[in-house]
Formats: structure tokens, sequence, C-alpha cells
């Protein structure tokens, strides 16, 4: 299935055999340019930058490299092949063949899963906006932008439901997701996590490692889905997630690699006066975005998340992998929760508990992350073990909200939290320091003395190619 370039808006939809919403889209498309311009990244928008670009969906040919200015990126509309002939793989349809249409009753439901869905990918455009004046080499800064505009794109693969599937209220919607401001007091993004500031390049790669690793999960569920769009399109845009993901997890990594550097080189475990970031500082940035990121799977019990799946909207991570009878009427599930001052688990109906079991999912992954970041360090030499806090620890969402709890797992009072939070999460001066660091560095193949390059370029270009050129615009 290759995608049709000539067209305005590029696609493997067909758009231009259904000309109403050919139209619909081409009149969002400027809205949507709009947004870019005046809340996409700060400045660059006239540079050239070495980005790749979908250009076909299959396994081999998805992603073609080369230079291009931002607002000229071919945002467009991609969906992955039909894998066959889908039948919906759980919930009451199970055995049924997916819907192609959406089944009236499931309207309202499927499109506030979309718009939630949706509402994420321009939030964290927003929230990254300003990263691009204070890069650590011109590598990383491609690297965000590559993420910019595919977040962008994955807006793009939201739009596209809402307009082809829910008539007028979809392109209402599709509206409003270019309205919504991250971190606005009156007109804030859905979800919690992306009304958080990204103020610098170390919550950046946090954000791409945890944050982003939400949408992994999420989209593998919404792939699942027995609504056919919504699967093919989240599968695809699974294949872009991955490059977020090693933005993140490389990212982090390169912090610790350099401060491990630092502490060998200087024998010393504050290497802040070097140039570096205390591991101990980066154990508080896991401890904030991974807390953050936790509650975007909702709460532990949840009668939304049974119901989108039992009417077959949203599965569970590899669902078919799954051992049971993809209904869940009778499974049970250990769940955690305070109580009287413990934490315990409680045996709670399987499908209540959804959101849980696909938040351990995320959990798992995430440890296997942090085991990495270990390793960096144990090859260095150096006497220091990264941790993931308590999956109870510092939770707006779900059982926890009401307690403290220690990353440790200990509830403690509210008193004892305050006294202690700094011991946990990153205080204003930590957070300071991390920005006083935040110098552009843009000559190529040079870093900032806070992160070790990377061990190889991106697409097989050597580390010190022009990833984004900034020499003068002539006039
Ligand atoms: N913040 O029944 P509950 C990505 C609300 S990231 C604020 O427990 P449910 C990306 C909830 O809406 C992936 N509110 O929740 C990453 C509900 O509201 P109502 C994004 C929250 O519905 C990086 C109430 O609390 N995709 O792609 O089972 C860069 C009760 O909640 C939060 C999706 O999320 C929160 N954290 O599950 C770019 C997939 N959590 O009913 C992109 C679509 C819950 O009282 N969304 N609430 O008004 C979903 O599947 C579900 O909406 C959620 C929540 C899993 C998020
Ligand atoms: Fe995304
Ligand atoms: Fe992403």
């Amino acid at each position: 299935m290759s995608i049709d370039y000539s067209a305005k808006i590029p696609n493997n939809v067909s758009l231009s055999d259904n000309r109403r919403l050919k139209r619909a889209l081409e009149e969002w498309q400027p809205r949507f340019l709009d947004w870019w311009r005046e809340l996409g990244p700060e400045g660059f928008q006239q540079r050239d930058v070495y980005l790749r670009t979908a250009t076909s969906v299959d396994a081999q040919g998805w992603a073609t490299f080369g230079y291009v200015k931002m607002p000229e990126y071919r945002w467009g509309i991609f969906l992955a092949e039909h894998g066959g002939d889908r039948g919906i793989g759980f919930g009451e349809h199970r055995g049924e063949p997916a819907w192609q249409e959406i089944p009236g009753e499931q309207r309202a439901t499927l499109r506030r899963l979309i718009v939630t869905q949706g509402d994420t990918e321009p939030a964290s455009v927003e929230q990254q906006r300003h990263l691009g004046r204070t890069c650590p080499s011109l590598y990383d800064l491609r690297n965000l932008f590559q993420v910019n505009v595919e977040e962008g794109r994955h807006l793009w693969a939201m739009v596209y439901l809402l307009h082809a599937y829910f008539g007028r209220d979809g392109r209402e919607e599709a509206d409003a997701l270019l309205e919504r401001r991250s971190g606005s007091a009156d007109n804030p993004r859905i979800l919690g996590a992306f009304n958080e500031r990204t103020p610098d390049w170390l919550s950046f790669f946090m954000f791409t490692h945890f944050t982003d690793r939400d949408g992994k999960y999420q989209l593998a569920s919404l792939a699942e889905s027995g609504f056919d769009p919504l699967a093919r399109t989240c599968r695809f845009m699974l294949t872009e997630e991955a490059h977020h993901l090693f933005v993140g997890e490389f990212g982090v990594g390169r912090v610790v690699a350099r401060t491990c550097e630092l502490m060998k080189q200087h024998q010393t475990d504050r290497v802040s006066e070097y140039g570096g970031i205390d591991l101990a500082t980066i154990q508080k940035y896991i401890n904030f975005h991974y807390s953050v990121s936790l509650d975007l799977f909702g709460s532990e019990l949840s009668t939304n998340a049974a119901n989108y799946y039992s009417a077959g909207l949203k599965g569970r991570f590899k669902e078919p992998a799954h051992d049971d009878d993809h209904r869940l009427a009778e499974s049970v599930h250990k769940v955690l929760k305070p109580e009287s001052g413990r934490i315990v688990a409680s045996e709670e109906p399987a499908l209540l508990a959804l959101n849980e079991v696909l938040r351990e999912e995320y959990i798992s992954d995430s440890e296997r992350g942090v085991e990495r970041w270990n390793k960096i360090i144990r090859n260095a030499g150096v006497d220091f073990a990264l941790k993931l806090p308590h999956r109870g620890f510092r939770r707006a969402i779900g059982n926890f909200k009401d307690v403290h709890v220690t990353p440790d797992g200990d509830i403690v009072s509210a008193e004892e939290w305050q006294r202690r939070e700094a011991e946990w999460l990153p205080t204003t001066a930590e957070r300071e320091f991390v920005g006083s660091l935040m110098k552009p560095v843009t000559r190529p193949g040079e870093f900032a003395s806070w992160i070790a390059p990377p061990p190889r370029g991106i697409n097989h270009q050597p580390i010190d190619f022009e990833y984004v050129k900034l020499r003068p615009i002539a006039p």
C-alpha cells in the first residue's frame, strides 16, 4: 500500500475517492498549520532538518530521510495494512468480524477514547516547544523535531478518524484539539501529565522514556480494537512511537554515562561543579516522571475500562497472547490498595482491573529500561543503582491518591511527606541547576558537558553530520 504524495494530504486511505471528507480535512489543514506555527517548536521553522517521512506503511520502506523545513513536513494519514480477515478478539463481540463502521451505541464512548488519545499529541508538542533553544547538540535537536513532527502526525491520525466517522461532532472535536492548551488554566489538555512543563532536556528525555511509553501501551491496546480503522491507525502509530522511546531511553542513558565518566575522572559523586548531573538528581527526575506517567493509566478499578473492553473497543496489551476466555467475566486480578496504614493486595474482578493490568505491563517494561541504565553505571565501575519508586508513590489518580507513599512503599503522614519530599523529588534548586546547564551546543559533532555523545548517528550518518542546518539564512 503506497502513499499518495501528490495529494495535498498524503494518505493511503483513498481520500481522493471521498470528496466531502477530503474537503473537510483540507479545511482543517490550514488551522493545523496555524497551530503548528504558533505553538510548535519555537524558532527553527525555516531551518532544514534531517527528518524521516513515511512514504509507505510496510515494514521495509516506510521511512525516507531528507532535509525538510518543519512546516513543509508531509503530515498525512496512514493506516497499517489490513491484517487479513480480522475478527474481534475480546469482549462481548468476540469472534464477530471487526467493524468497518462504528456501531451506533458505541459512538460516544469511542469518540471519547479517540479524543483523549488525540489530545495528548499536540499537548506534547506544546510542552516541548521551548527546548530547541537549549539543545545539547544538533543530533539531539533533530531528534526533538522528529518526535514533534510525528506527534503532529499522530494528531492527524486521530483527526482523520473524527472527520471520517463522527460527522459534525467529530469535526467539532477536531477543532477543539487545536484549542485546548497544555498548562492552560481555563482550557487545559485532558490528562494530567500533559499539563506539566517540560522545562529542560533531562525532563524531555524522561518524558519520552516514561510518558511516551504510556503512549506505547495505550496505542497497543487500541490497536486491538474491534473498530478496524482505529486498530490499523494505532498499529502504524506504534512504528513511529518506537523512535520516541529510543530518544528517551538513550537520552537518559547518555546523561547517566556522562555523569559516571565525570564521577570517575574526579573521584566524586558530586559532579555538578564539573558540569554534570548527579545520579541522585537523575533519580529524583525518574521519581517525578514515572509517577506522573503511572497516573495516565487511570484508576486501578474502572468501570470505564471494563466497558471499553466488553464493548470490544479497547483490548489488553497483546490481547491474543493472553491465555484465557478474552471476556473476563469470571476472572480475578490482585490489586494493591492502602488499608489502615499498610499496602495490601485485594482480589478484584479482572474486568474492572484492566487499567491496572495494563499498568503492570508498563511497569515491567519501565523496569527493563532502568536495568539498562544500571548496566551503564555498573560497566563504568560506579557503585550506584537507579530504581523505580513504588507504584503508589505520589499518585493523583486511583487507590493511592489520598495517601502519602514513599518511594520504598511505606505510607507516611502528610507531615513526614512534606518534611522529606526534597529527598525524593527535584527541588527548586536542583531544577534551577539543571536549567543552568541548558546552554545550546550547535556545532556539528559537539555535545553539552552533561551528556555523552550517542554511539552512532541517525540513518547511518556520522555523529558530526549537520542534522539541522543553522548557517545564516540568505536574506
Ligand atoms: N488525568 O475510570 P478512570 C500518548 C479521569 S499517551 C486526568 O480510572 P479510565 C503520548 C478519566 O478520564 C497515551 N484525568 O479512567 C505520550 C475519568 O473521567 P470521567 C494517551 C484522568 O477512563 C507522549 C475519571 O478520571 N492515550 O499517546 O478508565 C507524547 C475516572 O477515571 C486521568 C490514552 O490515554 C489522568 N491521568 O482511563 C504524545 C488512550 N486518568 O469519566 C502522546 C485513551 C483518569 O470521570 N484513553 N482520568 O469524566 C483511555 O483509554 C482512558 O481515557 C484513560 C483513563 C486510560 C486515560
Ligand atoms: Fe504520539
Ligand atoms: Fe510519542
